[in-house]
């Protein structure tokens, strides 16, 4: 049996896109060309990347939309399950000469009720100095900055690590020239990743951004929201980074059905 969603947004797809063909007058050497990028970037495992630069912030921002709690943000081609569980004190995975200003990132969780979350999880992964992602680029260890640890039973958590900077996505590959030969950069202002659980609460996606960061406003991903852009407090150190998460109920959301599950279903 066809699935009905799927036939609606597949439906739609195609004759927005034919329409695109004819208002254009793409050729079919353009045809071509577009057909052989998606190849590309699957080729240079950057078919994840091509997407979620272009498209996936609408999505999140939709997902969003008449949402309570912290704004949902890019999870971006990178997150990987199974970073290694932290023991407090709590600290990302990192070489002994890890490069980049130290960072105390710290905060709560929340429910949008206001009530602290004892054991919420937070999924943290981030760039390193050199703005390479380990696991993904070669030559960093193994789940360098990358690891998950709980919130303490006021909600608390404290976290220690670098402070990234500003993210270039890889310029060399079929995304990097795509973005060339429409004259744009590629850069993502320096960001956390952050993905919160907890029983009874939907799971939420997010990063975070620092104040004054100079890509803020022309971010290639265009994924910096409103209520995620953070002052960067100096301290004796480095870095500090305060932050509390609300979490909104799993259900009031809609959280289990999603289209994403209607598309599943199919
Ligand atoms: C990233 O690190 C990222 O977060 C996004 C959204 C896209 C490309 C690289
Ligand atoms: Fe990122």
């Amino acid at each position: 049996m066809p699935n009905t969603r799927l036939t609606l947004i597949v439906d739609d797809l195609e004759s927005l896109l034919l329409g695109f063909l004819r208002k254009h007058r793409i050729t079919h050497d353009e045809y071509r060309l577009a057909t052989q990028l998606l190849i590309d970037t699957v080729k240079a495992g950057e078919a994840s990347l091509l997407y979620d630069v272009f498209l996936e912030a609408e999505a999140t921002a939709i997902g969003s939309e008449g949402c309570s709690g912290t704004p949902e943000a890019l999870e971006g081609p990178f997150y990987l399950a199974g970073a290694p569980l932290l023991a407090a004190p709590f600290s990302l995975p990192q070489r002994a000469d890890e490069a980049g200003d130290p960072l105390l990132f710290h905060g709560r969780v929340l429910g949008t009720d206001g009530r602290p979350l004892a054991q919420a999880e937070l999924d943290v992964w981030q760039a390193d100095a050199q703005g390479v992602y380990s696991n993904i680029h070669p030559g960093v260890p193994a789940w360098n900055l990358r690891g998950r640890l709980f919130t303490d039973a006021q909600g608390r958590f404290e976290l220690r690590s670098i402070v990234p900077p500003p993210y270039e996505i890889p310029k060399d590959g079929p995304t990097g020239q795509l973005l060339r030969g429409i004259g744009r950069h590629f850069f993502r202002p320096a960001h956390l990743h952050v993905k919160l659980r907890h029983a009874g609460h939907a799971e939420l996606t997010t990063q975070l951004y620092f104040e004054g960061d100079p890509y803020l406003a022309s971010d290639v991903a265009k994924g910096v929201r409103d209520g995620l852009v953070l002052p960067l407090e100096k301290t004796g150190q480095g870095y500090a980074l305060f932050h509390e998460f609300q979490l909104a109920p799993a259900d009031s959301d809609g959280t289990s059905t999603t289209p994403t599950d209607a598309l599943q279903a199919a």
